[in-house]
């Protein structure tokens, strides 16, 4: 029958370890989300990296964002921490001597791009500096070892975070792959890539963990997936489990489910005791 997922139970069943916080490029305590949906900010065009564009904050996950060029499609979204280096507030870029540029595949003419700025600009919301956080140093080495756990991005599916493990490493990459799912989605990343976190990052953002898949395709797991917090992140910045998306006619956050605490007893992550469960 299915369970709840649990870090420390299936640490233990798997006879293994979590990566150390300390082989990550992420801070000790995920940072606090106060990004709204709709909010315009600079980002680098992830398929034109020397291109700085105007992003919309399209959803939020706990720490992280989903966000959109503006004049792109609906097809190219892509997802940032609130402490990554590659998004600045508006105004940004040209402080620093730059131009604000068409995403690649603008879906007009490029002579209309100066009128489209001024206009996607004018009246927006723009994300406050506040809300930025600065993206930490990370170790100045490879400290991961073959075997570790981890929660990382699926990149296939990059909304999701899994259970995976360190499968294999070389120099300043190490191998991603995913528990209870074959080689498709696996990946080599740096280790200082913002994609992968340690254990229990998941259930102290408020973001969902995807529990290990069973080595078939069916994406039918032996763990149910339940949604866990744990204690010490301010329940005022977790405003729902699920992704805060929000259309343009409701604009209050008074609709949003309650937010729902769950206490862990003795581990750092992972599904949680509910006392009243
Ligand atoms: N619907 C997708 C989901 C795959 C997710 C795999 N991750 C968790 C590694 C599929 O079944 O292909």
């Amino acid at each position: 029958s299915f369970q709840t997922f649990d870090w420390c139970d299936y640490i233990q069943e798997t006879n293994s370890v979590a990566a150390p916080q300390i082989c990550f490029r992420q801070t000790a305590s995920p940072p606090i989300n106060d990004f709204k949906v709709g909010m315009k900010l600079e980002a680098i065009d992830p398929r034109n990296v020397t291109s700085t564009c105007i992003a919309t904050v399209i959803s939020t996950l706990g720490p992280r964002l989903r966000l959109r060029l503006d004049g792109s499609d609906n097809k190219n979204d892509f997802w940032r921490l609130v402490d990554s280096s590659e998004i600045h507030t508006i105004g940004h870029c040209e402080k620093s001597g730059g131009m604000l540029q068409p995403p690649l595949g603008f879906r007009m003419n490029a002579s209309s791009w100066p009128m489209f700025l001024l206009k996607t600009l004018n009246g927006a919301e723009m994300a406050p500096s506040k809300v930025f956080q600065k993206e930490p140093a990370g170790p100045k080495v490879n400290l991961f070892e073959v075997g570790q756990k981890l929660e990382a991005v699926d990149k296939k599916n990059p909304h999701l975070i899994c259970c995976a493990t360190v499968g294999a490493i070389k120099n300043d990459q190490i191998h991603v792959t995913f528990d209870g799912w074959k080689g498709a989605f696996d990946y080599w990343c740096k280790y200082d890539s913002r994609d992968i976190f340690p254990v229990g990052w998941c259930a102290k953002s408020g973001h969902p963990l995807q529990p290990p898949g069973q080595k078939n395709n069916t994406g039918i797991s032996r763990y149910s997936f339940k949604p866990a917090f744990v204690p010490f992140v301010p329940t005022s910045t977790i405003s729902s489990v699920t992704e805060v998306v929000q259309s343009e006619a409701d604009t209050s956050a008074s609709s949003l489910p309650p937010t729902v605490i769950n206490f862990q007893r003795q581990c750092n992550g992972g599904s949680l005791i509910n006392p009243a469960n």
